[in-house]
């Protein structure tokens, strides 16, 4: 299956069969303090600082939160996402729970963005889902709904099912709905991890879609976040991820070693342009 995202004119294909797709996770105001305080004073040049650093480490598309305690993102998301296009033509992300502040993003931005997120929950799926049709962009559909988050791999599975059929009905085309399992904390939970990659394996098996997940999330609270990180990494997409949202700086090695070992790096080309690149 293949999802087609745009920037203004580069067109970045997550194909369940390819390589594996790196989303920017940077452009997130957890753990930046200097990216709250120049946003907050107009300034715009760290986040585009930002963007083109992970361009650089590999990042094939940027996800875009701007959320912070006080700030109007109804305002900042257009802004921030104008100012990234007329920079860079990266497909973008657009994550925010508000679903005025993804509109507004989605009316600034020129391509086809993928929404950040709806989940199985009736309200965002009646407040998003219509947009993504309006503005024909892509999204991805979160497994939880109204009873909060299971732990239990096939109900995750159910939700994602939810979603997709949702979507199809509102005209949405299946291949445009790409599917968070949720990742979480293992600091928190000793089984997390494992929910997820079952949840990621079941999901690939059943529905053939593409799947993506906050791949740092899984290390909050622990030491050696890259190590942890890479090692979830490689087995997440053994079972089935395409599409991480990740810190490409830490998490590109990983990506292109394992694309390579998994038969999806013809004569390793990719793996030896970064390692060339990064010299
Ligand atoms: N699913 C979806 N969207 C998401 C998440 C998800 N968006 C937000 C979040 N989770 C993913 N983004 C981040 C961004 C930063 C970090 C974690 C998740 C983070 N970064 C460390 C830092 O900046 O210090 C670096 C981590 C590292 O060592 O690589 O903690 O789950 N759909």
């Amino acid at each position: 299956m293949k999802t087609i995202l745009k920037g203004r004119l580069k067109e970045v294909i997550i194909d369940t069969e390819g390589p594996v797709i790196i989303i920017g996770e940077s452009i997130n105001p957890t753990r930046r303090k200097k990216l709250v305080s120049t946003l907050q004073e107009g300034n715009f040049d760290f986040v585009l600082e930002l963007a083109e650093s992970q361009i650089r480490a590999g990042a094939d598309v940027l996800d875009v939160n701007v959320g912070f305690p006080g700030v109007d993102d109804v305002k900042l998301l257009p802004e921030t996402v104008r100012r990234l296009q007329e920079r860079f033509d990266v497909p973008l992300c657009l994550d925010s729970p508000n679903p005025r502040a993804i509109e507004a993003a989605l009316k600034a931005a020129v391509g086809k963005c993928l929404i950040n997120s709806v989940n199985g929950e009736e309200a965002s799926l009646k407040n998003l889902l219509p947009l993504a049709k309006e503005y024909g962009a892509a999204i991805i559909g979160l497994c939880m709904d109204d009873d909060g988050i299971t732990h239990d791999p096939e109900k995750r599975v159910l939700i994602a099912e939810k979603i997709i059929e949702r979507a199809v009905k509102t005209g949405i085309k299946r291949e445009d709905v790409v599917i968070d399992p949720l990742a979480m904390a293992v600091s928190a939970d000793p089984n997390a991890c494992l929910v997820t990659l079952e949840t990621i394996r079941l999901i690939h098996q059943k529905l053939g879609h593409n799947i993506t997940q906050g791949a740092s999330n899984i290390s909050f609270g622990l030491p050696d976040r890259e190590s942890l990180n890479s090692a979830f990494m490689t087995l997440a997409i053994y079972n089935g991820l395409t599409c991480p949202i990740a810190n490409p700086e830490k998490i590109t090695a990983a990506v292109r070693a394992t694309d390579l070992v998994l038969g999806r790096d013809d004569y390793a080309v990719r793996f030896v342009e970064y390692f060339q690149s990064r010299q």
